[in-house]
């Protein structure tokens, strides 16, 4: 007979046993991938509650389900802390993650056929801008601009003669390596000469623009989307911003237009997770992973590794691992086995397929989360160093790896948190 009232570890060990393990590799290993970060205890918490079991179709007030008027004010609480953060006339927090919030938003501006035009994913971009695999690449014609190969920049010039040229109905900002400052005026100027809508998506960096170290795209683009859970570290989903002028076309364009009803255990999540963004210690956060990035990647470059763009305004980098005569696929692996997380990537001008590629992404967030500071950032490009100059030696791959361990354990993730938690037999937020 089943236990409804179970908790997980009782009710069914084997997943609680791998959730337990996933947790011991986030808090034993270093989490270098920009895109990932490590949410409060209380966003989790908020996540594992029973508004899992409602469904609330429509929008605060405007249901189609009865017993909406908790969630109703959850729903309007995170909305409102949303448009406080970014100062945004319109928000909508109901998008699943961040490829949905851009899809709705597409739907919502440009109809299929028309053009749109976003960054070459190879160059930084991402996948959902009308990448030729996504479906994005095939409703609408995609056309992207890259970087300029020299500088590993953006060249707003070429932008502009190549939207004048294609005459796009959508233009869109942002990406998924491109560790620059992005110009949001430049582009918005591009926009409104050929008459596109100006979209941005602060995906990676939403967290920066919260904490006030990265500009804000708000005051330049009509649509605004974003994740939740990069450098905002919030719970894993999306979000939509935009002028007051868009607001119906982008609620319709998520409800009902591509998603059913909303996760309002996840829309919980991200109103703890905008309250947290909104304090003065959000900001010294944010402060320090720029910091921690900027000396991250003075560390990687002093041992010869080379910065796409020559280093970082943001949260992450680029290396090109080509001088080191490494793929990314090997680096990543390499690290890996010395419990460094990170991800290949591609460089802008690749010759390498995206499933070897001659770069690995780098970003701070996630250490930046644990307490790490500049001093740590040292260490960390000498432990990325040391693994990746001796490959071939299991000894010394074994040995970075004990001093990553010795690293982590001095920065805890996930403490237990009083005498209930310590009764648990892992600090396990979330795992009952
Ligand atoms: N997968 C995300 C990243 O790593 O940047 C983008 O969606």
């Amino acid at each position: 007979m089943l236990d409804h009232n179970a908790p997980l570890r009782v009710a069914d060990p084997t997943v609680a046993r791998l959730i337990d393990q996933e947790l011991r590799r986030q808090q034993q290993g270093l989490e270098l991938i920009a895109s990932e970060n490590f949410a409060s205890r209380a966003v989790i918490d908020a996540m594992g509650t029973p508004l899992t079991n409602k469904y609330a179709e429509g929008y605060p007030g405007r249901r189609y389900y009865g017993g909406c008027e908790v969630v109703d004010q959850i729903e309007q609480l995170a909305i409102d802390r949303l448009k406080q953060l970014f100062g945004a006339e319109h928000a909508n927090v109901q998008p699943h993650s961040g490829a949905q919030a851009n899809f709705a938003a597409f739907m919502a501006v440009v109809k299929p056929g028309e053009t749109i035009m976003g960054m070459s994913l190879p160059h930084g971009g991402h996948l959902s801008h009308g990448a030729a695999v996504n479906h994005s690449g095939t409703i609408w014609r995609a056309v992207h601009y890259g970087v300029d190969p020299a500088t590993g920049r953006i060249d707003y010039d070429q932008v502009r003669e190549q939207a004048r040229r294609e005459r796009p109905r959508l233009i869109i900002a942002g990406g998924s390596a491109y560790a620059r400052i992005i110009d949001f005026a430049a582009f918005r100027s591009i926009a409104d000469e050929v008459g596109a809508i100006f979209l941005v998506d602060m995906a990676h960096f939403a967290g920066l623009v919260a904490g006030g170290v990265y500009p804000s795209p708000v005051p330049h683009a009509q649509v605004v989307t974003s994740t939740t859970h990069k450098t905002l570290r919030g719970p894993r989903a999306g979000l939509i911003l935009s002028t007051a002028e868009y607001a119906k076309a982008i609620d319709k364009s998520v409800f009902p237009g591509t998603q059913g009803g909303p996760l309002q255990h996840v829309i919980a999540a991200k109103a703890v997770a905008f309250g947290e963004a909104l304090t003065d210690d959000f900001k010294q956060y944010s402060r320090q992973v720029v910091d921690n990035a900027k000396a991250l990647a003075r560390g990687l470059t002093n041992r010869g590794y080379a910065i796409v763009s020559g280093g970082t305004d943001s949260h992450l980098m680029l290396v090109d691992l080509r001088p080191k005569n490494l793929t990314g696929k090997v680096a990543e692996a390499v690290l890996g086995r010395a419990a460094i997380t990170v991800n290949k990537n591609t460089v802008p001008d690749d010759p390498q397929s995206p499933f070897v590629t001659s770069g690995i992404r780098i970003g701070t967030p996630a250490v930046t989360t644990r307490g790490m500071g500049v001093k740590e950032m040292g260490r960390i490009a000498d432990l990325i160093d040391r693994a990746l100059s001796q490959q071939h030696d299991e000894a010394a791959l074994a040995k970075v790896r004990r001093d990553v361990e010795t690293l982590t354990s001095a920065f805890p993730l996930y403490r237990a948190a009083g005498p209930a938690a310590s009764r648990r037999s892992a600090a396990s937020p979330g795992v009952r």
